[in-house]
C-alpha cells in the first residue's frame, strides 16, 4: 500500500527529526516544512495526523473550513472532480453504499469528505450543486481548495492527480478513512470492491480511543 506507506515514511522522519514533546529546529515534516508550534500547539495533532497540515478550505456552503474540525471523527476522504464521467461517481456511488451499510449511531458521527482538485471549475456554488444533484446530506463535507491546500492534502493521501488538456483530470483511485485522531487507517485503492473492509475500518475507527 503504497501512500501509506509514503506517509508513514514521512512521519518517521518528522518524529526522527523532532525531539518529542517539544518543536525543536525547523525541520522538513509531511506538511509544510514550517514549525508546528506557530499555528498549532505541538502536542495537539498526533505525530501521524492529517491534521497537523492544518490545510484551509471553502466548504460548498461558502464557510472556512480546517480539516482539524473534523478531528473526533471516523472520517472518509476522497479527492474528485464534480465533471468526472467516469471514475469519480463509482468512488462516490462506493461512498454512498458504505455510508447506507453503517449503523445509525457511526452514520450520524461519521464524515465523508470530498475534496476537488478541480479548483477552477468545482468553486463553492458547483460543489453545493454537485451536493444537489447526488443527494448528499449534511453528513458530507464538500470542499474547495486553494490549489496549494488540496496539493498538500494529495500528497498526504498519497493521490496523484494531473490536469489534461480536454480540462478534465487524471488521477489516483483511492479513498482513506481516518480515525478520530486524523490518522490514515484504511485505503481502498482502485474502483471496485472493498466496501466490507471500509466499513469495518470506520466501526474501528469510530469506537477506538
Ligand atoms: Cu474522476
Amino acid at each position: 500500500m503504497k501512500p501509506l506507506f509514503l506517509l508513514l515514511t514521512l512521519a518517521t522522519a518528522a518524529a526522527a527529526a523532532e525531539p518529542a514533546g517539544s518543536c525543536g529546529a525547523p525541520a522538513p515534516g509531511p506538511a509544510d516544512g514550517s514549525c508546528c508550534c506557530a499555528a498549532v500547539p505541538a502536542s495537539a495533532y498526533s505525530r501521524r495526523s492529517l491534521y497537523q497540515a492544518d490545510v484551509a478550505f471553502t466548504t460548498d456552503g461558502g464557510r472556512a473550513f480546517r480539516l482539524g474540525e473534523l478531528r473526533g471523527r471516523p472520517v472518509v476522504v476522497a479527492l474528485f472532480f464534480a465533471s468526472c464521467g467516469y471514475a469519480c461517481p463509482l468512488i462516490v456511488a462506493d461512498l454512498q453504499a458504505v455510508r447506507a451499510r453503517l449503523p445509525d449511531a457511526l452514520r450520524e458521527r461519521a464524515a465523508f469528505v470530498l475534496v476537488s482538485f478541480d479548483v477552477a471549475r468545482d468553486t463553492p456554488a458547483a460543489l453545493a450543486r454537485y451536493r444537489e444533484q447526488r443527494g448528499l446530506d449534511a453528513g458530507w463535507i464538500l470542499l474547495h481548495g486553494p490549489d496549494d491546500s488540496v496539493r498538500e492534502l494529495a500528497a498526504l493521501l498519497g493521490v496523484k492527480y494531473k490536469q489534461e488538456a480536454d480540462g478534465g483530470f487524471a488521477h489516483s483511485n483511492l479513498f482513506t478513512i481516518l480515525d478520530a485522531e486524523g490518522e490514515i487507517v484504511h485505503q481502498r485503492v482502485g474502483l471496485k470492491g472493498g466496501l466490507d473492509e471500509a466499513v469495518a475500518a470506520l466501526a474501528k475507527a469510530g469506537t477506538a480511543r
